[in-house]
């Protein structure tokens, strides 16, 4: 007898000039939902601006494409978890670096009762760390313990899922890769439980990676005070 879904899931996918990887990810996607028969899940792919056939691509491969103006990452999330319409989150990246095939532990976990669920490359790998991006996650995930006392392995990595009381009030205001802290500040302030599941990072297929340790570090840094120092406060 077909099971039928008890819980529903929004998969939100931003994606700025993609399209080396977004059809293989969506590919990826459509295959691992079939094998969760537990959920119905909705894909929505948020483009910013592409200038190659990012839209196009998802489109074809049967994802619902949206779009947003304001550059980043962050405001694109912001525009995918306003449109979402599921009980449960999976927020992933476009260039193939994240692995559908976790999708399940991560639902797994949620339904253990976490609020969100961050995909740790401490506890599992990543294969584009360099030096720089190791010891700079590194900091700036023990600077992440220090301000918000709270244990976590890889606050910063980009696969997460949460249930969707964690932006439903508040949405989201960071432009760019500091939406993770925004994220877990949310989850925290609302009593929820943050874990993590093993994941495994692999090497973005084609493309151009949009983040810059020198850039983006600073940026993560000034949103561990800020959202670190909130949550203390108001604690
Ligand atoms: N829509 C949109 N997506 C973006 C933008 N900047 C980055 N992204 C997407 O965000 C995801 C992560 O960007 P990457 O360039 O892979 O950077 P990264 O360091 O691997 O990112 P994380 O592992 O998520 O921290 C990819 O799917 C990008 O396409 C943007 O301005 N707009
Ligand atoms: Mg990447």
């Amino acid at each position: 007898m077909a099971q039928i879904p008890s819980h529903s899931v929004s998969i939100v996918i931003p994606a700025r000039n993609e399209e080396d990887s977004i059809g293989m990810v969506l590919d990826e996607v459509f295959a691992e939902i079939r094998h969760l028969p537990a959920y119905a899940f909705e894909v929505l792919v948020v483009d910013n601006n592409s200038t190659d056939r990012t839209a196009e691509i998802s489109r074809l491969k049967g994802a619902t494409v949206l779009r947003e103006t304001r550059p980043g990452k962050g405001m694109a999330l912001a525009a995918g978890f306003a449109a979402a319409t599921g009980e449960i989150i999976i927020m992933m990246d476009a260039d193939f670096s994240h692995n559908a095939a976790e999708f399940g532990q991560f639902l797994a976990k949620i339904g253990e009762g976490y609020g969100l669920v961050i995909g740790s490359r401490q506890l599992g790998r990543s294969d584009e760390y360099t030096l720089t991006r190791k010891f700079g996650n590194l900091f700036l995930t023990a600077s992440f313990r220090l301000l918000f006392g709270y244990d976590l392995t890889d606050a910063l990595n980009g696969f997460k899922a949460f249930r969707r009381e964690v932006v439903t009030e508040d949405g989201c205001t960071s432009r760019d890769f500091e939406i993770e802290i925004e994220l877990i500040y949310y989850a925290l302030k609302r009593g929820l439980t943050v874990g993590e599941v093993i994941s495994h990072e692999r090497q973005r297929l084609g493309g151009v990676m949009k983040s810059h340790a020198l850039i983006h570090g600073p940026k993560f840094l000034a949103a561990i005070l800020k959202y670190g120092l909130r949550y203390r406060l108001s604690a």
